[in-house]
């Protein structure tokens, strides 16, 4: 069995299935969000342009569920291990801000975060964790964007690039709870075994990576992560 402590640079590369088990609904497959939402109406810039409110409440509903479950012990594992091991990362495509509520601190988060706002004509963005939210307009009068990539955004380069480097130096790649169909986030992990890292997944199922991996190993992530301590 792959051991992480065998390894100096690590990275794990998390998807929505890393939260499954905390309860935060996962994308696709039974129960996905995108099986009960259309994400055209409720998660991208058109429908936030057509309808701020709606798209707001949305939101609001993911942040109240959010803030409403805790890290399960693979998220405390994985922050265990980032304590422990300088050349630990995360990698995640998650905005459920699971991994720091558990610790971690060096995390790249591809698609953004539930728990930041933007106001795009002022330039400027900040955290906030206020469930349900305070203001939905800035001081300026537009509305808060959340401060995720939705389908059709492009990745901010420097956070995308920071993954890619994270990514493609690394020994040991562990890619958690992703059904790897999105793009560019997908890529980072198909591309790592060129780059000479050792590629485990840890999925219930067999996936769009699953071909990419050298270990794929069938069953949930807290219940397989401690198999690697
Ligand atoms: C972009 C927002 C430039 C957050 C999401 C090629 C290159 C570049 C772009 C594209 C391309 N091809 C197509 C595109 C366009 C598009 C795309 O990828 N479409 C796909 C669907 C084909 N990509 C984009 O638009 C990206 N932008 O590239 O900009 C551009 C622009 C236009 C045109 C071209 C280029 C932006 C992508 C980000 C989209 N944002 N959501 C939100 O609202 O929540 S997508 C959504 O999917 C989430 O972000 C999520 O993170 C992501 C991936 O999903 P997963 O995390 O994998 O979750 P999923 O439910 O799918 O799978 C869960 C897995 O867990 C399963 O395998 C399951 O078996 C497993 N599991 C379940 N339980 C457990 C478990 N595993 C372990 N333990 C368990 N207990």
């Amino acid at each position: 069995m792959v051991k992480v402590s065998n390894f100096n640079k690590v990275v794990f590369f998390t998807g929505a299935g890393m939260s499954a088990e905390c309860g935060v609904p996962t994308y696709r497959g039974q129960g996905g969000l995108w099986g009960q939402y259309r994400h055209e109406d409720y998660a991208c810039q058109e429908a936030f342009d057509r309808d701020p409110e709606a798209v707001w409440e949305f939101h609001e509903r993911r942040r109240a569920q959010a803030a409403g479950c805790q890290p399960h012990r693979g998220h405390f594992l994985i922050a265990e291990w980032e304590r422990e091991m300088p050349g630990v990362q995360v990698v995640t495509q998650n905005i459920d801000g699971m991994h720091q509520r558990a610790g971690v601190t060096r995390i790249h988060e591809l698609h953004g975060s539930l728990w930041r706002l933007r106001c795009d004509p002022c330039g400027i963005v900040e955290e906030n964790h206020e469930v349900p939210l305070g203001h939905l307009r800035h001081a300026c009068g537009g509305f808060w964007r959340p401060d995720i990539v939705w389908f059709g955004d492009c990745l901010r380069r420097d956070v995308l690039g920071d993954a890619r480097h994270a990514i493609r130096t690394c020994e040991l790649l562990v890619i958690v709870g992703t059904s790897g169909v999105v793009y560019p986030a997908a890529q980072l992990a198909v591309e790592a075994r060129a780059f000479g890292a050792l590629v485990v997944e840890i999925n219930p199922e067999a996936t769009h990576l699953t071909a990419s991996c050298d270990v794929s190993l069938r069953g949930s992530a807290s219940e397989i992560l401690p198999q690697l301590a």
